[in-house]
């Protein structure tokens, strides 16, 4: 629908933003999905997304089936399970259980039948690469950004054999083992023959800015990524402070890549849950503002895992023009939150940041985490669109088109110099 002239201003807006949000593809810039070459690591399908560690998490609010018990159980089980406590004897209205729904329909299922076992045997019929080109179409996503791990065991399998890219996926090199657990992670650098030592020496950097070097080359990464618990501390005491500082920075600059920081993960605060089970801290971002103060020469991206944080990272976004933030990052991820985000940046920052990714772990989540997004970042956009034109100034459809695609990765790629 193209907005007509005799329209109210009001009305041309809402629907030259509405077209423009709609139609422009997005670069997803933190995902856990993977390159179908990856095979079982790429998740898609109902099951996968009804034991979607979200969902987990949900489902120990209402059944009493053991932890331990739950284990046990084959995918099938746990999606049964799930789909029965959250969906059958309570409503969805989650928004992880909603976008269980959203996908679905978007698909073309008619969810009211609340048949799961006519959606297994729809899902049954797909191929991945036909059903990768559907998720992305559906989702209106043209680039997918990997989370990269040489400490995973299966990935680095994969990486040690050549294979030809899927060219819509791109890497992040992801090092939380190397920052967070020193010790453990020198041992198996030794093992990948780094002459490393647990002190720090100069031969030790080296040899980790070595390491660093292979993996940014052999996955070709665009950017390197750590998530860091609420009291990283930068400059700090810990071995964590010191990597950073003599190995990753230097790292990322002899590369020109950014450093991203997701600060305020609390891992396995309940471990029985697994993956499920990691929670939310406040962090101090001192060290977020040291760390751009005190190396202008690197770029860092943002994001952070407390509400209460939003405001000021905002504010250091516009201390640091080496900073982009982007994402409302796992918790935040609630359309609630979202346009509280989206709404504070727009009015702190303008358009230099990145409102959402889409921290995917099932393919088929790029459909609902990607509709979602885009219901409220149209939203706010049309009411900050319609401000302006009540200065007199009438935003055009290009002019609109321009913003839209700098919010949805243009931006980004610009400050990662992938553009
Ligand atoms: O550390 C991260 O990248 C987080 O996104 C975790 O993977 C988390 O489990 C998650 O999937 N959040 O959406
Ligand atoms: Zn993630």
């Amino acid at each position: 629908m193209t907005a007509s002239s005799s329209q109210p201003l009001e009305e041309k807006i809402k629907s030259r933003v509405k077209t423009a949000v709609e139609s422009t593809r997005a670069y997803d810039i933190h995902t856990h999905l993977f390159d179908p070459a990856f095979e079982e690591l790429l998740l898609w399908g109902i099951d996968d997304l009804l034991v979607y560690h979200y969902l987990v998490a949900e489902v120990f609010r209402y059944t009493d089936v053991p932890y331990s018990k739950f284990w046990t159980l084959s995918k099938i089980e746990q999606a049964d399970l799930i789909w029965n406590e959250l969906f059958l004897r309570h409503s969805p209205v989650s928004e992880a259980c909603r976008g269980v729904l959203t996908t679905l329909n978007l698909l073309g299922l008619d969810v009211k039948k609340r048949d799961l076992e006519s959606v297994r045997k729809w899902f049954a019929n797909w191929k991945l690469n036909d059903y990768l080109d559907r998720c992305m179409e559906l989702g209106g996503v043209r680039t997918i950004s990997m989370t990269n791990s040489p400490f995973d065991k299966t990935e680095r399998n994969v990486w040690a054999n050549t294979f030809s890219r899927d060219d819509r996926f791109t890497a992040a090199l992801r090092i939380d083992p190397l920052i967070l657990a020193w010790t453990d992670a020198a041992v198996q650098l030794r093992e990948w023959g780094y002459s490393v030592e647990i002190e720090l020496s100069d031969n030790t950097i080296s040899e980790i800015r070595r390491f660093l070097s292979d993996w940014t080359s052999r996955i070709d990464a665009k950017y390197l990524m750590v998530s860091l618990p609420p009291e990283f501390a930068f400059p700090g005491p810990g071995t964590d402070a010191a990597l950073i500082e003599k190995a990753i920075l230097p790292h990322c600059r002899e590369h020109g890549l950014p450093f991203a920081l997701m600060l305020g993960v609390k891992r396995a605060q309940n471990e029985s849950l697994k993956l499920a089970g990691d929670g939310s801290g406040r962090s101090d971002l001192t060290a977020l503002a040291n760390l751009c103060a005190g190396a202008p020469e690197n770029r860092f991206l943002a994001t952070v895992l407390s509400r209460e944080n939003q405001h000021e990272l905002a504010v250091l976004g516009r201390k640091f023009g080496n900073l982009h933030i982007f994402g409302c990052w796992w918790f935040m991820n609630i359309p609630y939150v979202v346009e509280e985000m989206t709404r504070m940046r727009l009015e702190l920052l303008g358009l230099s940041f990145t409102p959402q990714h889409s921290d995917a772990r099932v393919l088929d989540q790029l459909i609902y985490k990607w509709k979602h997004s885009r219901e409220v970042i149209a939203k706010v956009l049309t009411e900050k669109y319609i401000a302006l034109s009540e200065t007199g100034w009438e935003p055009s459809l290009s002019e609109i088109e321009r913003d839209v695609r700098d919010l949805l990765g243009g931006a980004f790629e610009r400050f990662s110099r992938q553009s």
